[in-house]
């Protein structure tokens, strides 16, 4: 499981401040305490209130590679504030992310391919969030196409089936989890894919066991990544567990730490 820690995110009232007052200390703490629990890229999304939104995305990566080497995983709409970022990553960078649509796709794929990142790409359309699995997976072909037709290296490429809040959308959970399974048949090889994660408990009272119990059903249909709080020990351990159990790592008594040390 490619591990995308979520916390260095405007959305987070922390972040957000420590963004607006260019507070090197919270963003530095969050990247190396999301690093030493187990993430090897960090999701970097500088939040709705952010007015330099350029500016702000390109002093996050630098205040973060101060500190640790993991991937950065570059979030936002706008192609001009990830391009910001992508200037002054100095390890592997991930676009977080191009929707569906063919203007998007036109502008983000060769970008990645340009910088040669990762891609995610949302099945999300001109007309919002999908409505099922068949809309999944009508525009996770679209994606694939796009990234086909340009040349972009498929082993680069994350299709995100969006994963929605249960207590508002709650037939969504499945149709998400289903889609995960029916992208396999789309292309060889299959797509990767990724969720993120916390987006499934959002405005819940259980956030937590809610988060472990997706992420295990996600993984079971062949999850490759996933956008999540990593400092959550006990979501760590049931993803580690059941990549055990999915025959991904080699039992040993140890298991838990010596995927942490990996
Ligand atoms: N797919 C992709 N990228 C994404 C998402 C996705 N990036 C953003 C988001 N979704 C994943 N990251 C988060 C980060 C935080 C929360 C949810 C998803 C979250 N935050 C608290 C809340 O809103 O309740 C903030 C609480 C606080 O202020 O402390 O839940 O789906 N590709």
């Amino acid at each position: 499981m490619l591990v995308i820690g979520e916390r260095i995110n405007g959305m987070y009232k922390d972040v957000g401040k420590a963004i607006k007052e260019r507070d090197k200390k919270v963003i530095q703490d969050l990247a190396k305490k999301q690093v030493a629990s187990g993430a090897s890229m960090l999701d970097v999304n500088v939040g709705p209130a952010a007015k330099d939104a350029q500016e702000a995305m390109k002093w996050l990566v630098e205040t973060i590679q101060e500190v640790v080497d993991a991937g950065l995983c570059l979030d936002s709409t706008k192609p001009a504030v990830i391009e910001e970022g992508l200037k002054v990553v100095k390890n592997k960078a991930m676009v977080n992310s191009s929707t569906a649509d063919k203007e998007k796709l036109d502008i983000f794929v060769p970008m990645a391919k340009q910088y040669k990142a990762r891609l995610i790409g949302l099945t999300l359309g001109k007309s919002g969030v999908p409505r099922d699995r068949a809309q999944r997976s009508e525009y996770a072909a679209a994606i694939l196409t796009s990234c086909v037709e340009a040349g972009f290296n498929l082993e680069e490429l994350y299709i995100d089936p969006i994963v929605l809040p249960v207590n508002v959308a709650q037939p969504q959970s499945l149709e998400a989890l289903e889609a995960l399974r029916e992208f396999r048949f789309l292309y060889n090889p299959p797509p990767k894919t990724v969720v993120g994660l916390s987006n499934v408990s959002q405005g819940t009272e259980n956030r937590s066991l809610i988060n472990r119990t997706f992420l295990i059903m996600a993984q079971a249909q062949g999850l490759d990544a996933a956008i999540v709080d990593p400092m959550d020990k006990e979501l760590m351990d049931a993803m580690i567990t059941a990549e055990l159990l999915l025959n991904k790592n080699i039992y040993c008594d140890s298991y838990l730490d010596a995927y942490k040390k990996k």
